[in-house]
């Protein structure tokens, strides 16, 4: 058994909607916690005014009662506050009543770095809106809140995941000029972020088959996150630089190590260092100086749509960056030590603690 996460949304739909299968009953969740999370996520200098309507509430649907796990499927919902401006324009259902709002009029103008292009041409849609609706970042909103489910649990074992922002619009401090600069110029700015996980005991992940790499699964849940075009774990490119006797964490007795160039992973295993890793995020590709594009109702060339968005989101990408490795540790560690309940799960933990500190 492991942990599952499937999520449904789009991002002026009605809500988000995230099905979380595998939890230990008896997990204490905190809605606080949950919500100070999504909050966090929607901070960050360069956001859309977009944020300010939206103010992120988890609701439990199910599979929690009285604050804690039952040890079923955990049902979250964020619900999409600016909907109500696109009640025609995103209705699940055939309106009715003249068109009113917003997304009445199809998009055909595809942004170059979106979805909209390679959307349209996979489904076979008219209305670019049809694939860039899901294709948004909106609802890293509800991966968000699964993340901070996963913190809950990783806390139970002594984890603690952290991430934070190293550089944005190659700013490594003070980036709010470079994102005012950006906006000034109708342009957008990337970044980099990086995520640090405290407290994980070795064997997490395995070697014995590629879907089983720990740093794999990470890179893989990092890289499904929108915009990342780029992955480092510990000294990651830096490695490729240096002589195998200047790249690798020499052991001292205790099994202790000198160093943590390989962000605390060996041979996709956690092996009891701190765990690094970082994620590189392009510039938001919605410009309000639009790129060139081709109108894809006449085939003629024409600039790419512009719409409100963000300047930069990578203070918003370090939050989501952190939920997807909480994410990904705790399914690691639900497979490591089983568990119907958190008591069986911590008391494998204990006993696999106690196995390997008598080596
Ligand atoms: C996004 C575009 C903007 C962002 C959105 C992601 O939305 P809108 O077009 O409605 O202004 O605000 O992010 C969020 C709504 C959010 O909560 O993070 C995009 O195209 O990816």
């Amino acid at each position: 058994m492991s942990l599952g996460l499937s999520t449904a949304g789009e991002s002026h739909g009605p809500a988000l909607v995230a099905i979380l299968s595998g939890l230990p009953a008896g997990l204490v969740l905190d809605r606080a916690a949950i919500d100070a999370d999504l909050h966090r996520r929607q901070q960050g200098y360069g956001r859309s005014p977009r944020q300010q309507l939206e103010q992120d509430q988890v609701e439990v649907l199910a599979g929690l009662r009285h604050g804690r796990t039952l040890g079923t499927p955990l049902a979250l919902l964020v619900r999409n506050r600016d909907h109500k401006n696109w009640e025609w324009g995103m209705n699940p259902w055939p309106p009715e009543g003249e068109p009113s709002g917003k997304g009445t009029k199809p998009v055909t103008l595809p942004r170059p770095g979106h979805a909209d292009l390679a959307g349209v041409l996979k489904y076979g849609h008219e209305d670019v809106r049809d694939a860039l609706e899901r294709a948004s970042a909106r609802h890293t909103a509800v991966y968000v809140a699964a993340g901070a489910v996963a913190k809950a649990l990783l806390r139970e074992l002594g984890i603690g995941v952290a991430g934070s922002v190293l550089e944005i619009g190659g700013e490594r401090e003070s980036w709010e000029a470079a994102i005012d600069a950006a906006r000034t110029d109708r342009d957008t700015v990337g970044g980099v972020v990086e995520v640090r996980a405290t407290g994980v005991f070795p064997g997490l992940g395995s070697y014995a088959s590629r879907e089983e790499r720990l740093d794999a699964r990470l890179a893989g849940a990092l890289m499904g996150i929108q915009a990342v075009k780029g992955i480092e774990i510990g000294d990651g490119f830096a490695l490729a630089r240096e002589r195998g006797s200047a790249a690798h964490d020499e052991i001292e007795p205790g099994l202790r190590r000198r160093s943590n160039r390989a962000g605390g992973l060996e041979a996709g295993v956690s092996n009891g260092e701190e765990i690094v890793v970082r994620a590189a995020m392009k510039p938001l590709p919605t410009l309000m100086k639009p790129l060139d594009s081709v109108d894809l109702a006449t085939g003629e060339p024409a600039q790419a749509l512009v719409e409100r968005s963000d300047v930069a989101a990578v203070e918003a990408l370090a939050v989501v960056a952190e939920a997807a490795v909480a994410w990904e540790l705790a399914r690691a560690a639900r497979e490591k030590l089983g568990g119907d309940a958190l008591a069986d799960m911590k008391a494998a933990h204990a006993a696999y603690l106690e196995r390997i500190r008598t080596r």
